[in-house]
């Protein structure tokens, strides 16, 4: 399809300008469940490669430019690992993206980090976390994401009212340490690996502390930390109206946190929450929401199913973008059921992909981003070079 055939050129084309998306740094690890883990040959066990595969990602789909760090894997020695992050991001083309502060791997956090009844251990991880953002801020990122482990496993075991305080104060301290440009972006998860309460278990906790830590700490939403039939838009729609949205972790669930690659078991799901997105863009001034992929690939190749979670992305957006908002207000407001949801559910139907490949082309980037991946060898080159080394395991997940 030419694009100047499509009557949607213009919204297509607008929509795919506005839309980029973070790949992780650990999806290009070797990473696996508790019961084993199957090595790649072509995983990426070093910082050096896990930059290479972001920029093989950002080559073929052109809206990946920046790559989530986690602390402990990607810059074990904290800030004095900024300067060899900094050079690979001019040799590869592809920026630091969020921080991702680690407290939930040293052997202190058995029973907590920031939320630890050990003032001790709770100075340890408030430490690293002020490490992080000094990493954040070297490195010119402006989010840095936390994710808290911290829960407890038996009732009575734990006062959940003072590790609220604990918590309070600990992300008061990091928010004071912030740039004017920096963001502090707060996660939630209901359970795992606590499984009798999580310190921050839902948005309206993570609202809560967002507020208390200072106005440039927001929430993040990972789509894979919600029980199960939760409505995960209307939270988005509240966290608009409240001005506390900071950004996403995009992956896919059927259970819990299964990390499977956004789209596969319930692509509808993302398509209402990127209409929500869009009308609130729409209706007001753009909201900074940072989108993130948050995926492991256990059995699918790390790089494919990057590419193929990207390319989805953009198509659900698209197709979110093509949403008549107007028509549809004027079919709320009458209450026009059956017409206002054949008019959402007629966008999800539409079939963008040509409008998609049709963009790229126009780009300079390849029509089929994972037909130009098998095709380029990639894959099969770092395969080889990769495989001969021993190779590492991400611990998580
Ligand atoms: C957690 C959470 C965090 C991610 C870790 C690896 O479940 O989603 O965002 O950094 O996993
Ligand atoms: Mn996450
Ligand atoms: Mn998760």
């Amino acid at each position: 399809m030419k694009l100047s055939e499509s009557a949607s050129y213009d919204l297509a084309v607008q929509a795919l300008d506005s839309f980029q998306i973070e790949v992780p740094s650990w999806g290009f690890a070797n990473t696996g469940t508790r019961f084993g883990k199957f090595v790649q040959a072509a995983a990426a066990s070093t910082i050096e490669e896990k930059f290479a595969d972001a920029a093989e990602v950002n080559r073929l789909t052109g809206v990946t430019p920046t790559v989530a760090l986690h602390v402990l894997w990607d810059l074990p020695n904290g800030v004095d690992d900024v300067a060899e992050v900094a050079q690979l991001e001019r040799r590869f083309g592809i920026r630091a993206g969020s921080i991702n502060p680690n407290l939930f791997q040293d052997q202190e956090y058995k029973f907590g980090s920031l939320c630890n009844p050990d003032s001790e251990i709770r100075r340890k991880a408030v430490s690293h976390v002020l490490d992080s953002i000094e990493i954040g801020k070297r490195l010119g990122s402006r989010d840095v994401s936390l994710w808290l482990a911290d829960g407890s496993n038996y009732p009575g075991t734990q006062s959940m009212r003072k590790r609220i305080g604990w918590l309070e104060d600990a992300l008061r301290e990091a928010h004071d340490h912030l740039l004017p440009d920096q963001r502090l972006l707060i996660e939630y998860k209901p359970f795992e690996p606590a499984f009798y309460h999580t310190d921050i278990a839902d948005w309206g906790m993570s609202s809560h502390l967002a507020r208390q830590a200072g106005p440039r700490a927001r929430v993040l939403v990972d789509t894979g930390h919600h029980y199960s039939a939760q409505n995960i838009e209307q939270i988005v729609a509240w966290l608009l109206h409240t001005g506390l949205l900071g950004g996403f972790h995009f992956n896919d669930r059927r259970y819990a946190d299964d990390d499977l690659t956004l789209g596969s078991i319930d692509p509808y799901q993302i398509f209402r929450i990127f209409h929500e997105l869009l009308s609130a863009d729409t209706e007001g001034p753009p909201h900074e929401v940072a989108f993130m992929i948050d995926q492991s690939h256990n059995l699918k190749g790390k790089i494919e199913a990057t590419v193929q979670t990207v390319v989805t992305a953009q198509e659900l957006w698209l197709k979110a973008a093509l949403v008549d908002r107007r028509q549809l207000a004027v079919l709320q407001q009458s209450c026009d059921l059956v017409a206002a949801e054949e008019l959402f559910r007629g966008a999800f139907w539409t079939d963008v992909r040509p409008l998609a490949a049709a963009w790229r082309q126009h780009r300079g980037l390849p029509a089929d981003p994972l037909a130009a991946l098998r095709d380029g060898g990639y894959v099969e080159r770092i395969g080889f070079e990769r495989g001969s080394r021993h190779s590492t395991v991400t611990s998580y997940a």
